[in-house]
Formats: C-alpha cells, structure tokens, sequence
C-alpha cells in the first residue's frame, strides 16, 4: 500500500517518518490548535471559515502560527494533491513545538505545523436515516472560566472522558452539560433541537465550540425559511423534542433517535432534520475551494 504524504514543517514525508519529538508541547501537555476539514468533490468545504478559527485559536493560546495564512492555505491544498484525493478529510495542526520538560511555553522556540489528508467514513449511511442512541454523561464541559470551550485546543481529555463514559452506555455520542446542568454540546459535535416546528440551539456561551457547520446550519435554515434560536436547553427540552439532531464535519447533519431512553421521533430522521441534510449536501456538492 502507498503511504500518505504527510506535510510536516515545510515538507513532505512518508508516513512511517512523519514524526514529532517527544519533548513536542503538543504531545506533553495538549498545548496546540486543529482544525479537523473535510473536502468533497474536489473542493475544500468552508476552507476560510475553518482558517479563521485556526487563527483565532492561535491568538487566544498566545501561539504564533510560524506560516502565513496564504502559505498555510496552499500547503493544505498541496497535502491533498500529494495524496490524490478528491474527497476525505484534512487535519491541520500547530503545536507549541518542542520545548523542555517544564510546561512554560517561552521555552519552545519553533511551533510545529503539521497537516494529514486522508479519507474518512464515520457514520455509515443507516444512521443518517435512522439516525443515533445518544446518552447525557457524567463529565461536564469544562467551564470558559477555565479553558474556553471555543478553542479548538489540543486537550481533549474533557471530550474523551464524556466519550468514555457514552461508550460505557452503548451511545454513539455523548452530551456534555455545563456547570449549570444547560446542554452544551458533544463530544466532537453540536446539537440542535426541532420542537414544535422551530429550531434551537445552546449558546456559544454555554460551552459550545462555534462549530463551522453549525454556523452553517443558520445560513441553511435562512434558505428553508426558517429560523435558529440560541436558548438554554435543558435535559428535559431534549427528552421532549420533536427532532434532534447533531452537527459537526466528522459527522455532518445526523438525527438522533434516543436520548436517555427516551425515543425521539418516528425512529426515522424527521421531516426538519431531512431538509437540513438536503441543503447541506448540497452546499458540499456544489462550494469549496478547488484543490485541482
Ligand atoms: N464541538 C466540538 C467539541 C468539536 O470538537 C464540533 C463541535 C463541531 O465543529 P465543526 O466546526 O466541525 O462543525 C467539534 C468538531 C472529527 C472531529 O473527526 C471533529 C472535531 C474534533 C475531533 C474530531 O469529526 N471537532
């Protein structure tokens, strides 16, 4: 089998020496930014949107990303041609670089810049029409008092023990309160809530990343006639919806079928849900930045 050509540092390299050091901050304390991007059909999907908060990560983590965003943006592209693909996923990533043992990042002099293309299923197609059991978890999400829920940092480790915990349940994705018992989001995703024909949607505020395909979600519904409120929902407004679904570009627009136990809907995506995921297929289809 060929190896991927992973772009690390300005070059290209196989896979198997695509490395970085173990003294890399990334790795020792989780201290860096993604970007997890998908193209289709030859094109990347909201390439600027997902740079911009590539950008903002950087300057909320004070970590200067060592590329200008035109290079960043080209190297991208070149990591998909490198690998001849016309459809998967980009995970771009900048890590503070290697430093010493000690956790102050003065001492890494170099972020290192690294950028894997490679395809991607997550969900097979069954799901999109009946859609997941998903469960609240334990694990709340992490304040912004304490790391801002709109970083797109490193540390996923309040992410990955929600997951633990669903796992432990038998859900295919896990919910995260907030501090305030409010529905903040999933673990790699965003949820939205159908009831009575109008949609919602928790605050950024109440621990949600501004997710770039939940943003999107507001631009489709504007083209459906309709409108996105941002409220505080709680486990009771989930129990009680008409439809939920989940958003995110591993996943995509995904119904939701059970929460807790409590079945949502017919068993099959609602009628709101189905419409979001026409237009949104169709935007894949027909927007992007051509790779060739
Ligand atoms: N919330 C969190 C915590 C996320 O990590 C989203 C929401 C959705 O945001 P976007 O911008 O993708 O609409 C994410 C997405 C993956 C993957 O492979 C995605 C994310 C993180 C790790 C893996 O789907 N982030």
């Amino acid at each position: 089998m060929q190896h991927l050509k992973i772009y690390i540092d300005g070059q290209f390299v196989d896979e198997p020496d695509a490395k970085v050091s173990v003294f890399d901050h990334g790795l020792l304390y989780g201290d860096g930014i993604f970007e997890g991007i998908r193209f289709y059909n030859g094109r990347v999907f909201l390439f600027e949107e997902h740079l911009d908060r590539l950008f903002d990560s950087a300057k909320a983590i004070l970590l200067t990303i060592p590329m200008e965003r035109a290079a960043l943006h080209e190297a991208v592209l070149e990591t998909c041609r490198q690998n001849n693909l016309r459809d998967g996923y980009i995970r771009l990533v900048v890590t503070r670089g290697k430093g010493d043992l000690g956790l102050n990042p003065n001492k890494c002099k170099q972020p290192t810049v690294f950028i894997i293309a490679t395809t991607i299923e997550l969900y097979p197609e069954k799901c999109y029409t009946e859609g997941l059991r998903v469960n609240t978890v334990p694990t709340q999400r992490v304040s912004a008092a304490a790391v801002s829920p709109a970083i797109k940092s490193l540390n996923y480790l309040n992410n990955i023990l929600a997951k633990i915990e669903g796992n432990l349940y038998g859900a295919q994705e896990s919910i995260l309160l907030n501090q305030q018992g409010f529905v903040a989001e999933c673990t790699a995703d965003n949820i939205f809530v159908v009831k009575q024909d109008k949609i919602f949607t928790p605050h950024v505020s109440d621990g949600a990343l501004g997710g770039i395909t939940r943003r999107l979600m507001f631009d489709l519904a504007r083209e459906m006639n309709r409108e996105i409120r941002e409220v505080n929902l709680t486990r009771y407004d989930l129990f009680v919806a008409d439809e939920l679904f989940l958003t995110g570009t591993g996943a995509e627009v995904v119904p939701i079928n059970e929460v807790d136990g409590r079945k949502i809907g017919s068993g099959l995506a609602g009628p709101v849900t189905q419409q979001f995921i026409k237009h949104f297929r169709q935007r894949t289809q027909n927007s992007g930045v051509a790779i060739y």
